[in-house]
C-alpha cells in the first residue's frame, strides 16, 4: 500500500539552506520513500521560544510503505545524523523533520500525534503546505488549510522558489 505523507523541514544553525537539502536528500536515500514534491523555502520568526535565529522551513510531500512510526524512526535517524541536538524545547536546531500528515490519518500515541498537534497554529508549516496543495483539508477538524493558513502569513517570508525540476533558485522580489 502506498501512502501519501507530507514532512515539514526546518533549520535555523548554521548553513540553514543546506542543512534542509541535506535532509531531502537523506530522504530521498531511503529505499521506501519516494518524494514526489517540494515545496519553496521560507525564512520565518521563531515561534513558541523566541530568542533565537530564524529559521528556513519547507515542506516536502512523499510517497512511502513505511508505517507512520517507522517514517517517524528515519527522521528522527536523519535529525541524529545532520547533528541535531535535543536541550531546549522548540529551541535552535539544525534541522527538525516532523511529520504533519499520513493519508487521512488522525492518530494519537505516545510518542506520535498525526496530524501534527501544532500544525493549524503555524503559518511556517501551513504556508508552505499549502503551496503543494491548496485542496488539503485538516484530518481532525476537518477545515481547508488553505482557509487556515490564508490568515497566519504574518513572519513568513518566501525566501527560495523551487524550479519543479531540481533546483531552488533565488527569489527575485
Ligand atoms: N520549530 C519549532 C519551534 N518554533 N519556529 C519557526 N519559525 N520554524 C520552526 O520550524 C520552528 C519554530 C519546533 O519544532
Ligand atoms: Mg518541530
Ligand atoms: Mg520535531
Amino acid at each position: 500500500m502506498i501512502n501519501i505523507a507530507f514532512i515539514s523541514l526546518g533549520s535555523n544553525i548554521g548553513n540553514r539552506l543546506e542543512y534542509l537539502q541535506q535532509a531531502v536528500r537523506l530522504l530521498q536515500q531511503i529505499e521506501q520513500v519516494k518524494v514526489v514534491n517540494m515545496s519553496s523555502v521560507y525564512e520565518t520568526d521563531p515561534v513558541g521560544y523566541e530568542d533565537q535565529a530564524a529559521f528556513l522551513n519547507m515542506v516536502v510531500e512523499i510517497e512511502t510503505i513505511l508505517t507512520p512510526h517507522e517514517l517517524l524512526k528515519k527522521c528522527n535517524e536523519i535529525e541524529a545524523e545532520l547533528g541535531r541536538k535535543r536541550d531546549i524545547r522548540w529551541g535552535p536546531r539544525t534541522v527538525d523533520l516532523d511529520i504533519l500528515l499520513y493519508n487521512e490519518e488522525n492518530m494519537k500515541t505516545q510518542d506520535l500525534i498525526i496530524p501534527h498537534p501544532r500544525m493549524m497554529e503555524r503559518g511556517f508549516v501551513l504556508i508552505p503546505l499549502v503551496e503543494l496543495q491548496a485542496s488539503l483539508v485538516d484530518p481532525e477538524s476537518k477545515q481547508l488549510l488553505a482557509d487556515v493558513a490564508h490568515v497566519q502569513k504574518e513572519g513568513v517570508h518566501l525566501w527560495k522558489t523551487f524550479d519543479g525540476v531540481g533546483a531552488f533558485v533565488h527569489f527575485a522580489g
